[in-house]
């Protein structure tokens, strides 16, 4: 039971966000789909970021997905909430927002589209950071302009900044922030596919989509590297890249996590347009193809089980 920031940590799902078919946030969706994960060893809930379709929604709508999901947890695990927008002045509101809804963090991607200069990003974070009392975990990810290490390492520096989602594939990198920045400063893994190595370089936790659908085999790949056996984080780590290949190869990454959950039986809703949510003859065999996967690795998944029992 905690809000704190220091204990987020281990395998934190990048939570999907539950739309009906038409579009709109589904409440019950949403606090169902939040008990789901609840009832897993994670170490707390990153919403309303990429993997929430964040920027498919105003505001209001995100202001509403963060009361909800607050009220479901309580204090069970800390809550991040990413908060990043186009301007400086919609961040704040809803980093205040997320205060006032008692979240252990907020996130941000840095200010993009407009070419923003060094100055100006970290102008952004102070401003933000600034604001609240809350923890800032800045998110490094390609889609939204990389930032480099030494931006980072000045945003480190900035007081209630506490940490990095660095959603990059280059290791060394993590490795030269753990080295540059202060040592409380909390580095979390953002890419799936690189679980395995990012846990074996000491990350504090790490945070993505497929948390969402397959957070029993992270869980297990968390252990095996904590227990320093490589040989079995290595195997499972690999078979884990099967599935998120499937689900990337796909098309629609957020649709194709929901589908693989509705079709375990777990209410997952629809991504929102512009994403497309498959015919159904791509539906089906997007779901075979995670079960043939889970046979032919062995993995013994939980959502397969379930699927295999609706
Ligand atoms: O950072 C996620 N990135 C996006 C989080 O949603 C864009 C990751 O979890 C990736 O979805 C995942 C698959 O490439 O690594």
């Amino acid at each position: 039971m905690s809000n704190r920031i220091t204990d987020f940590k281990g395998v934190i799902p990048a939570v999907i966000s539950v739309f009906d078919k038409d579009e709109n946030l589904d409440e019950a969706g949403t606090r169902a789909f939040i008990r789901h994960l609840l009832s897993y060893p994670i170490g707390g809930l990153y919403i309303t970021g990429s993997t929430g379709e964040t920027f498919l929604m105003t505001p209001e709508e995100r202001k509403c997905q963060v009361e909800i999901v607050m009220e479901e947890v309580g204090d069970k695990v800390p809550v991040v909430v990413h908060v990043g927008a186009m301007s400086t002045r919609t961040t704040i509101e809803l980093a205040k927002h997320a205060e006032k809804c008692g979240a252990a963090g907020v996130s941000s991607v840095p200010p993009f589209y407009f070419k923003f200069n060094e100055e100006q990003i970290i102008g952004y974070y102070r401003d933000v950071a600034e604001a609240t009392s809350l923890p800032m975990i800045v998110y490094n990810i390609p889609l939204a302009g990389m930032m480099s290490v030494e931006t980072i390492v000045k945003l480190s520096q900035i007081e209630n900044v506490k940490g990095v989602k660095y959603t990059g594939t280059a290791l060394y990198e993590t490795a030269l922030m753990r080295e540059s920045c202060k040592p409380s400063f909390q580095i979390y893994g953002g890419c799936d596919e690189l679980g395995s190595s990012n846990i074996a370089l000491g990350v504090d936790g790490i945070i993505g989509s497929f948390y969402n659908c397959i957070p029993d085999l992270y869980l297990r790949i968390w252990d095996a590297v904590k227990r320093s056996d490589v040989a079995a984080a290595t195997e499972m780590q690999c078979k884990a890249v099967h599935v998120i290949m499937a689900g990337i190869h796909s098309g629609s990454m957020m649709a194709c996590i929901k589908l693989w959950l509705r079709a375990a039986g777990i209410p997952a809703g629809y991504a929102r347009r512009p994403f497309t949510n498959f015919t159904p003859e791509e539906q089906k065999t997007l779901v075979q193809e995670l079960v043939a996967i889970d046979e032919q690795d062995g993995l013994g998944l939980d959502i397969v089980k379930r699927i295999k029992a609706q």
